[in-house]
């Protein structure tokens, strides 16, 4: 009861006694779990989006981040999304989610991508839209941006990655998700699958020599502490969804979805240019902290992707429908 005088105090500010509405809890309270740093723009402008979310729900609607893996690694994380113990996942789609939904994964075909007008070309335009629809079939609620992690490039301890020869038989680490394993089994590697929370320890520990990611991880993440080299091969191109379960999401009336899908969206576009231009001007910081850099001419790495069935294995394993909507953007990978 006193409880229920204090809510009614605190609405309507009778007594003018601001605090007290400040105490009071939100309506919805939705947690959003996430694998990278703190510092990374993705959490700043998730942040923001958070911010603005409160503001226009006055109040009734609170996203909390848990960034950096507080709440586990990726599987753990997605497995608390899909059961509603986590509210929102943002998922890499060539990641976890595509141990639900396998055809979330064709971003990480090698050498897809050429550039950023070929991945928004896609990810906004039919490819994204089909990827929607087959996580919808899921179960799964997703937003409609995709939020850039950026193109990955291949880091190394004991020597840089100049060609192919040199990733023969590396101990490397790839995130979870099968296609990551082919891909760099068909580049001659010897990959293991590693949630990105360990990554670092397995670097230090020497658990595996290499791994691969976008430089804006690998300086927020300090993989430059334990890892020397940089080959710019931006082999591959990853982004992350937002997902949550059905059930969860439309758990919220439908005017507080629509202002947390309106301001998720919007910061996904700010977080983009936020990533491309880091990932443009990191690499003059990343050497002052000691990494060495090399850009590797890239046909040797494709030619011994096409050479090993590598492209025509991708093509059977998306089909013709999926590997058409990406090929319209890239042109023939096969
Ligand atoms: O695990 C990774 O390497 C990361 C952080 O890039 C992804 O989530 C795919």
């Amino acid at each position: 009861l006193q409880g229920t005088a204090t809510a009614a105090v605190a609405a309507t500010g009778v007594l003018g006694a601001p605090w007290i509405r400040r105490a009071q809890a939100a309506e919805f309270v939705y947690k959003l779990g996430h694998d990278l740093p703190a510092s990374h723009p993705f959490n700043k402008r998730l942040l923001e989006a958070a911010e603005m979310i409160k503001r226009d729900s006055d109040g009734r609607l609170e996203i909390r981040l848990f960034p950096n893996n507080q709440l586990g690694g990726d599987p753990d994380m997605f497995a608390q999304m899909r059961s509603g113990a986590l509210e929102i996942f943002a998922s890499s789609g060539a990641n976890t989610l595509s141990s639900l939904v396998p055809k979330t994964a064709i971003w990480t075909v090698g050498f897809a991508f050429k550039d950023y007008s070929q991945v928004f070309g896609a990810l906004d335009g039919e490819l994204g839209a089909y990827l929607r629809g087959l996580i919808n079939k899921a179960g799964l609620e997703v937003q409609q941006n995709v939020w850039d992690n950026g193109f990955r490039q291949i880091t190394s301890g004991a020597k840089p990655i100049l060609s192919p020869a040199d990733l023969k038989g590396m101990k490397f680490r790839v995130p979870p998700g099968r296609l990551w394993i082919s891909l760099f089994s068909a580049l001659g590697a010897s990959p293991a699958t590693i949630s990105f929370n360990e990554v670092y320890l397995a670097l230090q520990s020497k658990l595996v020599e290499g791994q691969e990611n976008a430089l804006a991880i690998i300086d927020s993440a300090k993989l430059y502490e334990v890892q020397k080299y940089c080959s710019l091969t931006s082999h591959a191109w990853d982004g992350f969804w937002l997902v949550s379960n059905r059930q969860t999401w439309q758990r919220l009336p439908s005017n507080l979805r629509d202002i947390a899908s309106k301001h998720l969206n919007a910061q996904a576009l700010k977080e983009r240019q936020d990533v491309a231009a880091l990932n443009a001007s990191l690499q003059k910081s990343l050497e002052a902290k000691g990494m060495v850099f090399n850009a590797p001419d890239i046909q040797p790495f494709r030619e011994m992707l096409r050479k090993s069935g590598y492209y025509g294995e991708m093509q059977k394993t998306f089909g013709a429908e999926e590997w058409g909507l990406l090929e319209k953007v890239t042109g023939r990978l096969a």
